[in-house]
């Protein structure tokens, strides 16, 4: 791990959240993710679950957490389970956590190697009447492997058939997506570095520079910086590509005239940020690009600020919805016969601007969190509005991360970011 290390205190905060919603006699079980095979022997660099690091702070392949609060002897009700090392196992594989590291890390007392781990949890079901599975609910998941974590599930519900079940997910989607202090500020890192990495990029970006060459820039300055690397796949498009949504091919050359659109950002102890900015590849706007740019930033100003606590998901949506016709008015894509002719399911504003608005962040890049409830404080969200105008060869998207706040606006964690055209284009030119 690059990352510095993350207070047990914060893990300890998480289990109390979790195991408060659990019904009585309750056992909750978690894994880590498996190391994903490419061919051969080699395989992909691992990526811990983020459930069972929001619980635990274990960043380690073959883990295992279960919370049985109501168990009958205290040393019960948490319990790591741990892929055995020592000293010869050291030599070969780099250092584990040890069962000492591990209560550093966790808070967690009892620790024991995962060959003890079906006599153990046998005991412990004798005692339970309910196990918690945790299955995957968030709702753009789309998981075709099966995951260590639904391998377990399929072999627990099997083997104990007489249990209750319930599920973690709805629990965790709650719990996570309102985020602790520690975690605001780990998330601020994750905006730190790729502040660092944008900054970089305008000094470098000039006209005949390829995306892949600034991709590069990015990665070296995010790793540089103690973040594994991007948080998701990056978005280096410039002209046309930027109207390609999900654009990551990143192998073009970037032209005179044209803007580039970046989606990247680096992510830090499993948190993420995610950053959207569009620079002129000649360090300079032209008028027409300026006026559709100002437009984006002005609705991303605004609906910014309708992300309080009490607010609606669906109708944050559609009030954007409306800021964003407005603009398209001004900027003579939209006349006001299409607004009147359009279609409610599909307003014309989709025309220009075809994604959502915003979604949670946080340990994944679209974070947990329940989207048919109340938005609270301390949720972090990402606003990122959009124009693409294929006909004019070039789309804009600006994006922020945001904290709503018990009391007015929400606290930007890009403030620092340069996002006005003037900074932008003077950070270009010197
Ligand atoms: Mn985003």
């Amino acid at each position: 791990m690059k990352y510095l290390p993350i207070s047990s205190a914060l893990f300890v905060k998480n289990r109390k959240k979790f195991t408060a919603q659990m019904k009585p006699n309750a056992i909750a079980v978690f894994n880590s993710n498996d190391i994903y095979p490419i061919s051969a022997d080699s395989t992909m660099p691992f990526q811990q679950h983020r459930d069972i690091f929001y619980l635990s702070g274990v960043d380690q392949e073959e883990s295992i957490l279960i919370l049985f609060p109501d168990a009958p002897y205290e040393h019960q009700r948490e319990i790591l389970f741990l892929r055995e090392t020592n000293e010869h196992i050291a030599i070969w594989e780099g250092e584990k956590l040890t069962k000492e590291r591990a209560f550093e890390v966790s808070g967690i007392k009892t620790v024991y190697w995962l060959s003890d781990f079906e006599k153990i949890l046998f005991e412990l079901m004798t005692y339970a009447e309910t196990m918690y599975i945790n299955t995957n609910e968030h709702y753009r998941q789309s998981v075709e492997t099966e995951t260590r974590e639904a391998r377990f599930v399929k072999w627990w519900k099997e083997k104990y058939p007489a249990h209750n079940v319930a599920k973690s997910n709805p629990i965790l989607q709650r719990i996570r997506s309102v985020k602790e202090q520690e975690e605001l500020d780990l998330m601020q890192t994750a905006c730190n570095i790729t502040e660092k990495g944008f900054r970089r990029l305008l000094s470098f970006v000039k006209p005949g520079v390829t995306e892949y060459e600034i991709e590069a820039e990015l990665i070296h300055e995010f790793v540089r910086n103690r973040s594994k690397g991007f948080a998701y796949t990056p978005i280096i498009a410039s002209g046309n590509n930027a109207n390609v949504l999900h654009y990551i091919e990143n192998n073009q050359p970037c032209h005179a005239g044209d803007l580039i659109l970046l989606d990247v950002a680096a992510e830090y102890a499993n948190y993420s940020s995610d950053l959207s900015r569009t620079i002129p590849v000649s360090g300079r706007y032209t008028d027409r690009q300026k006026a559709v740019y100002n437009a984006v930033l002005r609705v991303k100003n605004e609906a910014t600020k309708l992300l309080v606590p009490g607010a609606l998901w669906k109708e944050y949506h559609k009030e954007v919805g409306k800021i964003m016709t407005s603009e398209l008015l001004g900027l003579g894509l939209l006349d006001k016969a299409d607004v009147q002719n359009e279609n409610p399911d599909w307003p014309a504003y989709k025309k220009y601007f075809m994604h959502g608005t915003s979604h949670h962040l946080g340990l994944d890049t679209h974070d947990y969190g329940l989207l048919h409830e109340p938005i609270k404080a301390n949720m972090v969200f990402t606003v990122e509005p959009g124009i693409y105008i294929p006909a004019e060869g070039f789309g804009i998207r600006l994006e922020d991360n945001v904290v709503v706040q018990e009391k007015g606006e929400p606290f930007n964690l890009m403030r620092n970011i340069p996002i006005e055209v003037e900074e932008i284009e003077n950070l270009m030119n010197v």
